[in-house]
């Protein structure tokens, strides 16, 4: 788009002078970032990148003998984006870290305006609570706590749990809408029992007097893997799609909008020996593998991944998958926003 302009030094010397002289009144020439403020198509500062669990496990469980999850509010480490270091976040848009909570550990209750999502990876017998309602962490489960909903995690049980969290923290932040508060009491008292909000919201009805907005974020909080498991396994006697295997988008039963209305989550199963046509699409996205393994190649870099692993394939960057088992992930990016934008698009290569 730029056009190739042959500046005499004199011009060259008068516009840079221009351009000292009204920097110093915060104003710059549009025409020297418009290629950039106005690109063809997007070219994300993000990269591709890959975390494997088996080193990532040591990291958290030795993070676990420095601070307790009490002295820590959330005892997390983030996953940063290779290319964008210091800034707390995996794509642009999205955050995600590991979460730690230790046998009799309690995250204190708070609540704030981003929205989280917890996948669960490792370990038995924690719990969150949302709103008044625990359930139980079980492995592959998906669990959300929408904005503003007061959330804690503890652990009943007797081996450490590490789960996945996803929020929206880089968009709240570019908006400077984020507000928190802490809860004077530490853990929530249970209101409903365990398996409430599944039972009415998310089993096919709803509640007689329930209206929901369309922009509302789900009551389901939790989407139990055991579920997508079968879901998926039911799709799979049926035809695939050759750049996605078998793939679910993770809804609000009570409405079909994602789950929030910031994130949106999918699962998707590759049979062995799959491999998917190369895809791209504008939402730069996180997955993990739940079970499986096998190759993922991102523009020209390729990894082998694992149970647990976790990596990020930025905006507009091609994407390859390649099953060597048959293989379960879960994926998250901010997809709903860019279609409530009219900004979201995808190709198939
Ligand atoms: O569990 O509430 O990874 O507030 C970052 C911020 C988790 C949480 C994170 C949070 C939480």
């Amino acid at each position: 788009m730029h056009a190739p302009q042959n500046l005499s030094p004199e011009a060259r010397q008068q516009r840079q002078a221009f351009y000292d002289r009204i920097g110093q009144k915060n104003m710059t020439p549009l025409w020297e970032v418009l290629g950039a403020l106005v690109p063809p198509q997007p070219r994300s500062p993000a990269q591709a990148a890959h975390w494997r669990y088996a080193e990532l496990r040591d990291q958290v469980l030795e993070a676990g003998r420095l601070i307790t999850a009490e002295q820590a509010e959330r005892r997390v480490l983030i996953l940063e984006n290779p290319a964008l270091r210091g800034q707390s976040c995996i794509t642009q848009s999205l955050y995600a870290g590991l979460q730690l909570i230790l046998p009799g550990e309690v995250a204190p209750a708070h609540r704030h305006t981003q929205s989280a999502l917890r996948l669960v990876m490792d370990g038995e017998g924690a719990y969150t609570a949302v709103d008044g309602e625990r359930t139980t962490m079980r492995r592959g489960d998906f669990i959300i706590t929408p904005a503003w909903t007061w959330h804690d995690h503890g652990n009943l049980g007797n081996e450490p749990v590490v789960w996945l969290d996803g929020l929206d923290i880089p968009i709240v932040r570019f908006l400077d809408a984020g507000f928190a508060e802490r809860s004077e009491q530490s853990s929530q008292d249970a209101l409903r029992p365990e398996g409430d909000a599944l039972a009415r919201y998310g089993s096919n009805m709803l509640p007689m007097d329930y209206q929901p907005k369309l922009a509302d974020p789900t009551k389901v909080f939790v989407y139990p893997f055991e579920r997508t498991k079968a879901s998926l396994a039911g799709i799979a006697a049926g035809p695939i799609d050759a750049h996605h295997g078998h793939k679910l988008r993770y809804v609000n039963p009570a409405t079909g909008a994602s789950p929030m209305p910031t994130i949106g989550a999918f699962a998707q199963l590759l049979p062995a020996g799959f491999e998917t046509c190369p895809y791209r699409c504008t939402d730069g996205t996180v997955h993990v593998c739940l079970e499986g393994g096998g190759e993922v190649q991102v523009g020209d870099q390729s990894w082998s991944f694992e149970e647990n692993d976790v990596f990020v394939v930025p905006s507009w960057h091609t994407l390859t998958l390649r099953a060597r088992r048959q293989s379960i992930l879960f994926s998250f990016s901010d997809r709903p926003v860019q279609q409530a934008l009219g900004l979201w698009r995808d190709e198939r290569l």
